[in-house]
This record gives C-alpha cells, sequence and structure tokens, in this order.
C-alpha cells in the first residue's frame, strides 16, 4: 500500500519507495540469518552511518580500504533496502547489515541464529531535529513543514519506521542475552575510542592501540564528513541537496536545546512519560 507515492506501508511502519520495495521487504522477510552475521539496529537518526563505518573497520581487524572505497549502503547494506538482495548475495561471512526494523519484524531466521545485534540509541529530541533537517534535504521524503509541525508527526509516529519508543521498547524487551549489545550514540560521541573497545569485544575482534587510533580518524565525525564513501555527496542533489542540510550535519549530542521551544519540550515530556512507562532502563538524556 502507497502513501503519495513517496512511501509504501510495511506492516503498519512508513518506509520511503526511494530505498524499499515490495521484493526488498520480502526479501529481508525471508532472509536466511547465519550465526556469524552481524546487525547494527537503529531507529532513523540514531548513528546508522556511523554503525556502517565502524563495522567493517572492527571486523577486519583494522582495514580502513572497505570504507574508503565502497559505499556505506553497499559496504553495510539496510536488510529491508533494495541494495541488499544486490550485494550480500555472495558476500564472505561475517555479514554485517544494519536495519530500522524492530525487533518483532526480523526475519524468523534471526531468532534460531547467533547473530549478533549492537542496539545503538539516541536522545529522541535529537533524533527528531536530525530526521527534521533531513526531511528537508531528502527529496523523497514529505516536506517536513514547521518544525512544530514535524514534531507532531513525530510524537505521533507518522515517520519513517514509527514511533521511537515502540522501536527502542522493541529491542530493549528483546530475549537475546548476551547475542545484544546496547550503546547510546551520546557515548559514542563522549568516548568514540572507549565505544569502539567495547564493540570491539563484544564482536570479539582485539584491535591494536595503532589500529585503533587510525579507527578513530576515520569513525571520528569529520573523518567521515571528508569521506566521499559515506558523506552522501556521490547521491544526485535533486535525490539529497547537502545545500539545503548536510547529511552529516552537526553529529553532536544535545543540539535539541536549538530547537525546541519550552512548551514544545513540555509536549515532547508528557507524551514521553506516558509511553516510556515501566521501562527499566534509564538513559542518560532521562534527567534533561
Ligand atoms: S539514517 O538516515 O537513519 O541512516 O541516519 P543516521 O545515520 O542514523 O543518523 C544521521 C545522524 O548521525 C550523525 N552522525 C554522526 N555523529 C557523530 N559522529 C559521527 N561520526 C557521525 N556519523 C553520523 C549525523 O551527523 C546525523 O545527525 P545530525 O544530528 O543530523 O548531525
Amino acid at each position: 500500500m502507497t502513501t503519495e507515492g513517496k512511501y509504501i506501508l510495511f506492516k503498519g511502519l512508513m518506509v520511503p519507495t526511494e530505498t524499499h520495495s515490495a521484493e526488498s521487504l520480502k526479501y529481508a522477510a525471508e532472509f536466511q540469518v547465519r550465526d556469524d552475521d552481524v546487525f547494527a539496529v537503529t531507529y532513523p537518526k540514531s548513528g546508522t552511518t556511523w554503525m556502517q563505518e565502524i563495522l567493517p573497520v572492527i571486523l577486519s581487524g583494522g582495514n580502513l580500504t572497505p570504507v574508503q572505497t565502497i559505499p556505506n549502503w553497499d559496504r553495510v547494506p539496510w536488510l529491508e533496502e533494495t541494495r541488499a538482495s544486490l550485494v550480500l548475495g555472495d558476500r564472505p561471512p561475517p555479514r554485517a547489515m544494519v536495519t530500522h526494523l524492530p525487533y518483532h519484524l526480523m526475519p524468523p531466521s534471526f531468532f534460531t541464529s547467533k547473530a549478533k545485534v549492537i542496539y545503538v540509541t539516541r536522545n529522541p529530541k535529537d533524533v527528531a531535529v536530525s530526521s527534521f533537517h533531513f526531511h528537508k534535504m531528502a527529496s523523497f521524503l514529505d516536506d517536513p513543514g514547521t518544525f512544530d509541525q514535524f514534531l507532531d508527526k513525530f510524537l505521533a509516529g507518522n515517520v519513517l519506521f514509527g514511533k521511537w519508543t515502540d522501536h527502542v521498547k522493541s529491542w530493549r524487551s528483546s530475549d537475546l542475552g548476551d547475542r545484544i549489545m546496547y550503546i547510546a550514540y551520546e557515548e559514542m560521541v563522549e568516548d568514540l575510542r572507549g565505544a569502539l573497545q567495547r564493540i570491539s569485544k563484544f564482536l570479539g575482534r582485539d584491535l591494536s592501540a595503532e589500529a585503533l587510533d587510525l579507527a578513530c580518524q576515520q569513525c571520528c565525525f569529520d573523518g567521515m564528513r571528508n569521506n566521499t564513501m559515506s558523506n552522501y555527496s556521490l547521491v544526485p542533489a535533486d535525490i539529497m541537496d547537502s545545500s539545503k542540510s548536510p547529511f552529516l550535519r552537526k553529529g553532536v549530542a544535545g543540539d535539541w536545546k536549538n530547537h525546541f521551544s519550552p512548551e514544545q519540550e513540555a509536549r515532547f515530556a508528557a507524551v514521553y512519560k506516558e509511553e516510556m512507562k515501566g521501562v527499566a532502563c534509564k538513559f542518560s538524556w532521562d534527567k534533561d
């Protein structure tokens, strides 16, 4: 089912037709997950592209060639997007993928596999701000209107992949034991080297101090902004217009403070409080 041609509804979730099709969603639903597959799972605008840079470097023990020569969407494809079937077929293990799917929409083979998951969470207020700017620069998405109008849509879940709270809750209540590692975007901003070490340990990779230094230079915000394979400059301006807002826009924690009015903050807080009721885990932004 399509909404104004720009989106397909997948199990009630809006996904863009620019990068998804009925076939790609079927491919994801029937995907045969292998035990050595690695998934980075994110709600949109929470650090997906960042993980597309980090995973190949760590999984290869520090080899920077893949991230410097292969576009992010092919090097670590989205499971549900059209590129996946084209690039994953004959890829040797370990296969790294990203996905925005909520837990219950992962393919059946995922649940019986030993595939590892890194779930990246970001302050939802910063997610809303990042998404607002993304909607301005991406012609395949609806015009966001004013920030106030976009915030209403975001809180109602009338945005890509539905509500932030539903996504986060689905993965927090997953039953994956030590197959899943949780990390916050804010932790990665604060201490990238420490984050890379945590991720390496989780994936059973041991990077030398020198390899870690190089990985930090490659995966930091400026490193990625200068990497044509990761900064979306390969995408034509009529699809993604960086002059309106670069994809790698600010890369900071707390930019919401430059966008939210006190009234918007209160509106957001009321919805967040209600929908996160009963969620045991506390996030760093819960004290904001
Ligand atoms: S998408 O469309 O879902 O794939 O977007 P996603 O990649 O998840 O999120 C984009 C935001 O992540 C920021 N980003 C980074 N921040 C800090 N350091 C690094 N290395 C980095 N790489 C990506 C990117 O700038 C977007 O956030 P904003 O706040 O808009 O800058």
